[in-house]
């Protein structure tokens, strides 16, 4: 039996991950930073399972990994912990540098220094925020592993240097390490603040009468989105090869917020007519001119990447991995979760249950 070894074992590809593996009968660990409140909801369902262990450790905390990693000897250790949101990267340059760049260095030291660099695998979730900056030369033609690196922010930035330790310590130690490339990927478990799952929630409540409108910011930012649940597989696929490669994972289908907006008020049968520029641009139920989306200066950042499109070519043919899902199915499965969600609430709340708000950034 293959153990794994996850960190981000709270967050949304973890989830989708954790499940792959333990289907492929692996005995999976992960690391969870201690909270003061329950946040395991999108795992809670796998506790049960026999081959599937938590560990507590932060990313900031070296000696708690040398630890973990000594102890469990993982035959493939999946980087997926991060802070993992562009916006927030400004207000938190210091901290992203140190979980999202340094903290990948304590990883691979890790292993270093229980002496696995020859037994262990890593997969380094790594971004297309990397590259950033359109080539508006040939904009058709996406980005390829090749591409030049030009990062937006200081998640990019963080995620750069991790990137570049990845493959200097594959080079450095012969260590079977690599790095996933992965477009925006997304899914009903979707942090609640990128943009595709607050337009879902958002257009849930507007459905069930719970909100009126929903503020977002660039409308006319593109993103190649698709389901964690395709990306994952591509995970695992990058470490079961006979030599460790980096590889873009994407669909080469780009689309803007404004088309998810459109998209996600059809799953409820509502028309979007949009009426403005920039940031008068307003949109208002095609009925009944009431207003449902509205553009907020307030989230903007200070440096954005305003397209993203990928060109996938050498995952298709060297590790056959194809996505299976539409971008349409998953906006779909996403709008229908949070009905069904907050329909769950509203019937606990008439039962006289407290919910916790949700917040938004
Ligand atoms: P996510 O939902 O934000 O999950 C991030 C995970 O990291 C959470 O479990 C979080 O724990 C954990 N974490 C953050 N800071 C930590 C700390 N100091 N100590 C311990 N754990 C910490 O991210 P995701 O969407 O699943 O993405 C997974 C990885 O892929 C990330 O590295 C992200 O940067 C990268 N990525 C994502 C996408 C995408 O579109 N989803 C695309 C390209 C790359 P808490 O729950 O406690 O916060
Ligand atoms: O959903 P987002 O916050 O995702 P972003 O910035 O593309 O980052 C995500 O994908 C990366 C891969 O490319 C990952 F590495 C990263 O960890 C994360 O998962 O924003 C998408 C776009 C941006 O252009 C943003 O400015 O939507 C725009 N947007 C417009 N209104 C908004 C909003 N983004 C957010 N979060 N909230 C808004 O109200």
């Amino acid at each position: 039996m293959k153990i794994a070894l996850i960190a981000g074992i709270t967050g949304q590809d973890w989830a989708y991950l954790a499940e792959l593996l333990l289907e492929k009968w692996y005995r999976v660990h992960g690391i969870k930073r201690r909270a003061s409140s329950f946040n395991t909801e999108r795992i809670d369902h796998l506790f049960e399972k026999q081959h599937f262990h938590l560990h507590y450790g932060d990313l900031t905390d070296s000696a708690n990994l040398i630890k973990i990693v000594s102890d469990i000897k993982p035959d493939e250790i999946y980087n997926l912990a991060a802070q993992s949101h562009v916006a927030v990267s400004f207000d938190m340059p210091e901290y992203t540098a140190n979980t999202d760049g340094i903290w990948t260095l304590r990883l691979l030291e890790a292993i270093r220094i229980a002496g696995l660099e020859k037994k262990t695998r890593f997969y380094q979730a790594s971004t297309s925020e990397l590259f950033g900056w359109l080539d508006y030369n040939r904009p058709e033609a996406g980005y390829t592993e090749q591409s030049p690196m030009h990062p937006r922010s200081p998640y990019g930035c963080a995620k750069l240097y991790a990137m570049w330790i990845v493959r200097n310590y594959k080079e450095s130690y012969g260590m079977y390490a690599c790095n996933g490339i992965l477009f925006n990927h997304e899914s009903p478990v979707r942090g609640e603040t990128f943009v595709t799952r607050k337009i879902t929630m958002a257009v849930a409540k507007i459905s069930l009468g719970l909100q009126d409108t929903i503020q977002l910011w660039n409308l006319d930012a593109k993103r190649d989105w698709w389901h964690a649940k395709d990306y994952v597989i591509a995970m695992w696929m990058m470490l079961q090869q006979d030599a460790p490669e980096d590889f873009v994972i994407s669909t080469g289908e780009s689309n803007s917020v404004r088309d998810f907006v459109n998209w996600s008020f059809e799953e409820v049968w509502i028309q979007v007519e949009w009426k403005g520029i920039w940031v008068d641009e307003k949109g208002y139920n095609k009925e009944n001119g009431k207003l449902l989306v509205e553009v907020n200066p307030r989230y903007f950042r200070p440096a954005e990447v305003e397209f993203l499109l990928w060109d996938s070519t050498k995952a298709r043919k060297q590790l056959w991995w194809k996505p299976n899902y539409s971008v349409r199915k998953m906006c779909s499965e996403m709008v229908s979760w949070d009905i069904e969600k907050f329909k769950k609430q509203e019937i606990l709340k008439k039962h006289g249950y407290e919910i916790l708000e949700q917040y938004e950034i």
